[in-house]
């Protein structure tokens, strides 16, 4: 099938009691900023193109970010310094993501999370990305023909995943590789292209507004794995 038949079928999902109630919780209540809005209060799919050459990896939707607008990254803080930062470097048409239906197109670049579900606390159980997993996998299946690169935001986004990469016929160095901001991996596949796999810093406040990570940081790595995917 394709992507977006998977995707179709992605925002029907229930499998995981804790995050569906906890998505539906956040979409009643609301924030007051947004009191007038309807969230979306759904699993978000993945973002872009479905024949791209480099996804970003993140960790999960934000509980008024992505649950709330229904697209990946799209109105929150993090979104704000990763889209701004696809844009300096040529893989986004504008630098801000605000709704669905704001115009962003990205250019051979797809973005997704190994979690589809808002969490409490942005704090996945290993059983909730264990049970998320398909939907990884079955993403990184249908983009095996074009993918050429990945960019990693995190830790937990890179523990989830290389199985993911293995399950998708990638060959997973093992001990694992470690996450770094700057760690690079470059992956064997036996039926297809290698696959650069960078890490980057997670682009969240708790790393952007201390310094510890800044946007030129971020674009460093974007224009490194877009370089890898021949964007
Ligand atoms: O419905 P569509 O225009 O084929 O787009 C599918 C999906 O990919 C949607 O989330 C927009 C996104 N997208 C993109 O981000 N960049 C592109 O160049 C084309 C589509
Ligand atoms: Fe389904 Fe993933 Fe959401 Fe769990 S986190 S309910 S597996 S989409």
């Amino acid at each position: 099938r394709t992507l977006a038949e998977m995707d179709a079928e992605l925002v029907d999902c229930r499998r995981c009691p804790r995050l569906v109630a906890w998505r539906e919780q956040v979409a009643v209540e609301k924030r007051a900023a947004f009191r007038d809005e309807t969230y979306w209060g759904r699993p978000v799919p993945g973002f872009g193109p479905p024949d791209a050459a480099m996804l970003i990896v993140g960790l999960a939707p934000a509980a008024h970010g992505g649950n709330r607008t229904g697209r990946m990254f799209t109105g929150d803080r993090s979104g704000d310094v990763l889209f701004a930062a696809l844009h300096a470097v040529g893989l986004a048409n504008q630098a801000t993501a605000v709704s669905r239906d704001d115009g962003l197109a990205l250019r051979g670049v797809r973005v997704t999370a190994p979690v589809h579900c808002a969490p409490p606390d942005n704090k996945p159980t290993p059983t909730e990305r264990d049970t998320c997993r398909r939907w990884i996998d079955e993403e990184l299946r249908l983009l095996a023909p074009t993918l050429r690169s990945v960019v990693v935001l995190g830790g937990f986004g890179w523990q989830a995943l290389f199985p993911a990469l293995a399950d998708a016929g990638w060959a997973v160095p093992r001990p694992r590789p470690k996450f770094g901001h700057g760690a690079h991996v470059v992956l064997a596949n036996g039926q297809g292209q290698p696959l650069d796999v960078f890490g980057c810093f997670h682009v969240s406040q708790q790393n952007t507004f201390t310094g510890r990570l800044t946007p030129a940081m971020v674009e460093a790595v974007l224009a490194d794995a877009g370089r890898a995917a021949g964007l």
